[in-house]
C-alpha cells in the first residue's frame, strides 16, 4: 500500500515512521510512505503557500496552486488513488474508516495547516477526516494517526497472529483487561480463571469483561456493536448488579 503524504512539515513525519512496526512494514515493503513538501510546488523566490483570507478574518489560508500543482505531480501517470484532506471540519475517523481505506491501493494525504486551506481545494479530494472533536495546530499528526491505523490493518503488517481480529473496536467493543507475570504484583493478583487453562471459561470471561467495560465507559458503542443474544443476556446481567469496574 502506497501512502502519499502532501505537507509543509515532512521533517514531522520522519521519526514515527520510521520506528516499531510501521519502521519494519517500510523495511520489508509492505507499505511505501512518499513525503511530499507543498513548499517545493510554491512559485516565486519567495515560494510562498498561504495569504490573507479574503473577507478578512484572522490567520492564514493555504493557497490552492501549490497544494493543486503537488496533487498533479503526484497522480500524474497513477491517477487510480484515494485523495484525502485532513481537517478538523471531515468525518470523524473510525475503525470502520480505517478498514475501508486499508482497501484502497494508494492513498493521497494532505495535511491542512493554518486557519485552513482553500475552499477550491476540495475540488480534487475525495473525502474529508478529523480525528477527533479538538483542534490541531495542523494536519500531519492526524495524518500519522491515519498511516497508523490502516497500515496496522494490511495483512502481514503485524506479523502472521492477525491481532487486528481481536483489538477494541474491530468488534465495536473495548478490549478486555490483560494480565502477564507476575501472578500477583504490588498486592494485586491475576483473575483466577486466566490460569485455569480452561479456554472456554478463558473466552467467556473476556467477552463479559469487555461488553462490562464497554458498557461502563463507552455505552455509545453498545448501541452499534452487534450484540448476539447471549451477550445481550450478558449485558442485562450486568445492568442488573451493580458493578465496580
Ligand atoms: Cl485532521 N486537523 C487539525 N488541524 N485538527 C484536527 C484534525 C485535523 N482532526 C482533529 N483535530
Amino acid at each position: 500500500m502506497i501512502f502519499d503524504i502532501l505537507t509543509l512539515f515532512p521533517e514531522m513525519f520522519r521519526s514515527p515512521l520510521e520506528e516499531s512496526i510501521l519502521g519494519k512494514a517500510r523495511e520489508e515493503g509492505k507499505i511505501t510512505i512518499n513525503l511530499f513538501n507543498i513548499r517545493d510546488y510554491a512559485e516565486g523566490k519567495h515560494r510562498v503557500t498561504d495569504d490573507y483570507p479574503y473577507g478578512g478574518g484572522k490567520g492564514m489560508i493555504m493557497k490552492p496552486e501549490p497544494i493543486m500543482r503537488g496533487i498533479e505531480a503526484i497522480l500524474a501517470g497513477k491517477p487510480v488513488a484515494r485523495v484525502i484532506l485532513m481537517t478538523p471540519q471531515g468525518d470523524p475517523l473510525r475503525q470502520e474508516v480505517v478498514r475501508r481505506l486499508a482497501r484502497h491501493a494508494r492513498l493521497v494525504i494532505i495535511c491542512g495547516r493554518y486557519e485552513g486551506v482553500d475552499e477550491r481545494v476540495r475540488a480534487v479530494v475525495d473525502e474529508e477526516i478529523s480525528i477527533g472533536d479538538y483542534v490541531l495546530t495542523g494536519g500531519e499528526l492526524a495524518a500519522l494517526v491515519v498511516v497508523d491505523a490502516v497500515a496496522r490493518m494490511i495483512p502481514g503488517v503485524l506479523g502472521d497472529e492477525g491481532a487486528s481480529e481481536d483489538d477494541s473496536f474491530s468488534q465495536g467493543l473495548l478490549e478486555y483487561p490483560q494480565y502477564t507475570r507476575p501472578r500477583e504484583f504490588a498486592g494485586r493478583t491475576v483473575p483466577e480463571v486466566l490460569l485455569s487453562g480452561d479456554h472456554q471459561a478463558i473466552e467467556q470471561w473476556r467477552r463479559e469483561e469487555a461488553l462490562r467495560r464497554t458498557w461502563k465507559r463507552r455505552p455509545d458503542l453498545i448501541s452499534r456493536a452487534g450484540l448476539s443474544d447471549e451477550d445481550q443476556r450478558i449485558l442485562d446481567k450486568l445492568k442488573g448488579s451493580s458493578g465496580t469496574d
